[in-house]
């Protein structure tokens, strides 16, 4: 080999290395759409065996949108598109990038460990993933253009404002730092004016406090169509993940005109549909589904008028015999004072009447989410990652998490990874806490300070009402000792917001200051705006709390690619566990047969069946030509089994001769199909 081919070769076994290790890890680099879509097709190639890669259309913007499976082909005696398997979805929102990457590690950590690692293997073997790291590529792309502009939707145009002109006045970049930020102007009739504690944040106005408006907010632009609106119609139509069947949001433009309106979301429903095995859907998003198990939140009003339950009626001074609609029902609660002060809602009466789409997780299906959340919860600490846990959010109205757990009828679960850390208080050691105050006796008690009494009562959120003095007067008095009052205290109501009236943003401001100084928040600077006049233009750069600082995704995304695979490995399945055969005389044979879940999920969640789209377990026998059934029929169904090793039996009596065989079989869509065959004996 000359020494221009050796360099040339070389360079080609380098190329073909970094191809094959996936390219840039996730923590130098987030990847492109383009990029997504040739590590993909890179990591099917590289494991011809066991990895498939199944592209499922194209995004509204003409961008790829595919599934990497991930199978041995035959073992366990089932194809792997009819065995269980799990679904593992990312990035349906766009911004989430880092789900991106974690989908893509996911999958490496599957190619690479087959073979290596037992369970991985084990899980490879018998059961399916499928791993969609990218749903919603032409938002996702937008995290590379620049003017950066933080985007959720795809790319159908859409006339937001009815112009009759579609994607005609987008942001626009006016102090070129290469960002789309805001803009802030003084205006009399402004709604916002800057937080009192932190000026840099703006905030509404609130008039019951005497608070007035002195700015006006803008994302940063022109008004490009000179409406006299700005930036009213930028590129791109619909996020993705509201378009979906569930509690969908109808009068909601970004929603989408009606649900599976969108390429993208079509291609997922009916990929889904069309693999029937699916049993499991994991997902990284921006939900954290784990943390926060609210689902949907509440109900829409769907019935137009309905009749009020007797009691509650003639509480409301309704006639309990009359159909009202929702809104006469709203005014008629308004106006008794059933809400002690509190407005109650459409959506209240909603939910109480039990009317609209279920939003609630199913009472059945709760121990099982609650023991996972246990688990979730345990490793986390377990792996000192710290996570803001009261910012986790919730399933949306038509989101995919909702679509799948309420419809599609399988347990979902989603995490997102990251999040914006809550800034960690300066622990005080000699500060008081409720701990300290248990073992103090009276007198102790009496000759602390004020203050610090003071700071324990507010950091428990005690009621404005409960001072220092107060407290020091019932330990004098004998009323009360220590102890007793550090119970009280830990049993005391928390106040949302104790720690008085802080700016919702204003931890992610002290964080980007923290660390990412200057560049995590713009600093508002005076710009002359061509029709504003004088304005500011500064804020929150785009894609700051959903795509961490490079650096911070190994480590969660390392967890939870094991997080999951624990949890795929909890799959249900279907096995006929044991036969018995029992000779009555006068070739009569009494046939049991033992079906088992050797999974830990149930073979069904309880919603699925309330949903009717979880199918029973449909258990067959099938007689040679000159056999009878006796007793027993040649269909039996079993609506479900429980997870771990529950187990249920099926009996029969067959007339046949002796040494001839049955099959008996057991099968459900989600599961496959289990079959056995028995020896008259
Ligand atoms: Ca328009
Ligand atoms: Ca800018
Ligand atoms: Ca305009
Ligand atoms: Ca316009």
């Amino acid at each position: 080999m000359n020494r221009r081919a050796q360099v040339v070769f070389g360079l080609a076994a380098l190329l073909a290395l970094s191809t094959l290790s996936g390219a840039v890890s996730a923590s130098e680099k987030y990847r492109t759409p383009d990029e997504v879509a040739v590590a993909l097709r890179s990591l099917a190639s590289a494991h011809p065996q066991i990895a498939k890669l199944i592209p499922i259309g194209k995004s509204q913007g003409g961008l790829e949108i595919a599934v990497l499976r991930v199978a041995a082909q035959g073992k366990g005696g089932l194809d792997p598109d009819s065995r269980p398997a799990a679904f593992v979805a990312a990035n349906i929102e766009g911004t989430h990038l880092i789900g991106t990457e974690a989908a893509l590690a996911l999958c490496e950590k599957l190619l690479k460990g087959y073979g290596s690692d037992k369970a991985i293997t084990e899980l490879v073997d018998f059961r399916t993933v499928y791993v969609a790291p990218l749903l919603n590529p032409d938002a996702a792309g937008a995290f590379f253009n620049r003017p950066q502009f933080e985007r959720t939707t795809n790319a159908r145009p859409v006339d937001e404002d009815l112009d009759m002109l579609v994607d005609e006045d987008g942001p626009d970049d006016l102090n070129k730092d290469g960002l789309i930020t805001q803009i802030r102007v003084k205006d009399p009739e402004g709604k916002w004016l800057p937080d009192p504690k932190e000026p840099r944040l703006m905030k509404m106005a609130d008039p019951q406090k005497g608070e007035r408006g002195i700015y006006k907010v803008y994302t940063e632009g022109l008004d490009n169509d000179g409406d006299g609106e700005y930036n009213e119609d930028p590129a791109g139509g619909v996020e993705l993940n509201r378009n979906f069947p569930h509690d969908y949001e109808h009068n909601v433009k970004a929603a989408g005109l009606y649900p599976v309106s969108e390429a993208e979301t079509l291609a997922l429903v009916d990929f889904l549909v069309n693999h029937r095995n699916i049993a499991l859907v994991l997902s990284y998003s921006n939900e954290n589904t784990i943390l926060n198990l609210q689902q949907t939140g509440q109900a829409k009003a769907a019935a137009d008028r309905v009749k009020v339950p007797r009691m509650i009626a003639t509480f409301l001074g309704l006639e309990p015999d009359q159909e009202y609609t929702i809104k006469e029902i709203v005014d008629a609660a308004n106006a008794s004072g059933m809400g002690g002060g509190m407005e109650i809602t459409e959506d209240m009466v909603a939910m109480f009447l039990g009317i609209g789409a279920a939003v609630q997780i199913d009472r059945q299906d709760m121990p099982g989410i609650e023991a996972v959340q246990k688990d979730y919860k345990d490793a986390l600490k377990e792996a000192k990652l710290d996570y803001p846990e009261k910012r986790a959010k919730g399933v949306g109205k038509g989101s995919l998490a909702a679509y799948c757990y309420f419809q599609y009828g399988v347990p979902v679960f989603s995490v997102d990874l990251w999040a914006v850390p809550e800034p960690k208080k300066e622990p005080d050691k000699d500060a008081l806490t409720a701990e300290k105050l248990k073992t103090m006796s009276s007198e102790e008690f009496l000759a602390l300070d004020e203050d610090k009494i003071n700071a324990l009562l507010k950091e428990q959120g005690a009621p404005p009402n409960f001072s220092a003095g107060m407290l020091i007067k019932m330990v004098k008095s004998g009323q009360v000792d220590p102890k007793k009052m550090a119970e009280m205290m830990e049993k005391m109501p928390k106040r949302p917001g104790a720690d008085g009236e802080e700016h919702p943003d204003a931890y992610i401001l002290k964080w980007a200051d923290a660390a990412l100084p200057k560049k995590g928040f713009i600093e508002w600077t005076p710009f002359r705006h061509p029709t504003l006049g004088d304005v500011e233009i500064g804020g929150f750069v785009p894609y700051l709390k959903t795509v961490p600082p490079p650096g911070e995704t190994e480590k969660t995304i390392a967890f939870h690619t094991d997080f999951y695979i624990g949890l795929m490995r909890k799959l249900p399945g279907l096995e006929i566990s044991k036969t018995e055969v029992k000779s009555l005389g006068s070739e009569l044979y009494q046939l049991t047969a033992y079906f088992t879940n050797p999974g830990w999920f149930p073979t069904s969640t309880a919603q699925g069946r309330r949903a009717r789209t979880a199918w029973p377990i449909t258990v067959r026998l099938k007689l040679g030509n000159e056999q009878a059934l006796f007793s027993g029929r040649p269909i039996e169904s079993i609506p479900y089994l429980d997870g771990s090793g529950d187990t249920k039996k099926v009996e029969w009596t067959v007339k046949g001769k002796k040494g001839t065989s049955v099959v008996i079989s057991a099968a459900t869509p989600r599961l496959g199909t289990a079959s056995v065959t028995v020896v008259l004996d």
